[in-house]
């Protein structure tokens, strides 16, 4: 679909080590957590944030925030993950979240688009780390056709342009499909710009 890449394989398993090992020192400094939905269910990805902003989705709504669920603000994000949006990206303005989002066993994520941004002309960039995962896109408003692609670890996404607004999602992970993580699962990383 145009206003989107899929860098498949870009990131060696070097890459894709060091990245985990500093995932997990910003998940020390900032504990996943289960969103709640604003309709009060709660979200079965798991998730966290870097960098100045953080998404986060409560009973206020979707939205960036300055602080994670405990008050404190969010760790800076990792030179390892900005290496990435800079290859990828150079155009662009700099990150001001990375969203780390962690799915277990079934956890999957439902079709949305990504509008609480202040500029849909800055692109979004994804890195999938662990167990392959079936991404799911589909067009600027909800239903109609979708395309499907799975995603596996060191896999990069770049969405920008005509793409920024699509409908995309995750239907499901396949457990064991990856060795990266011994406790199983995917990670993907979100790389966006906030500001206007
Ligand atoms: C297509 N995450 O956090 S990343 C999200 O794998 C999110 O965790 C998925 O959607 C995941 O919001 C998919 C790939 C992605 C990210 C943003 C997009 C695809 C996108 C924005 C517009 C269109
Ligand atoms: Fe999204």
């Amino acid at each position: 679909m145009r206003g989107v890449q899929v860098f498949a394989g870009m990131l060696g398993r070097p890459a894709q080590e060091a990245l985990v090992d500093d995932l997990r020192a910003v998940v020390r400094a900032a504990p996943l957590f289960s969103p709640m939905t604003p309709y009060g269910k709660p979200m079965s990805v798991r998730m966290t944030s870097a960098g100045r902003y953080g998404w986060l989705s409560d009973r206020r709504g979707y939205r960036y925030s300055e602080t994670h669920p405990s008050g404190r603000p969010w760790p800076p994000i990792p030179d390892s993950v900005l290496a990435v949006w800079r290859a990828v990206a150079s155009e662009a303005a700099a990150p001001q979240c990375c969203l780390v989002n962690f799915y277990g066993e079934g956890a999957r994520m439902g079709m949305h688009q990504d509008r609480d941004e202040g500029d849909f002309g800055q692109p979004v960039v994804s890195v999938s780390l662990g167990d392959s995962a079936l991404f799911r896109i589909g067009n600027l408003t909800r239903g109609g056709k979708t395309e499907s692609v799975w995603l596996e670890s060191g896999d990069v996404v770049v969405i920008g342009g005509e793409a920024r607004l699509v409908y995309h999602g995750i239907d499901r992970v396949k457990p064991n499909s990856s060795t990266l993580l011994p406790e199983g699962g995917r990670i993907n990383l979100t790389l966006r710009v906030v500001d206007p």
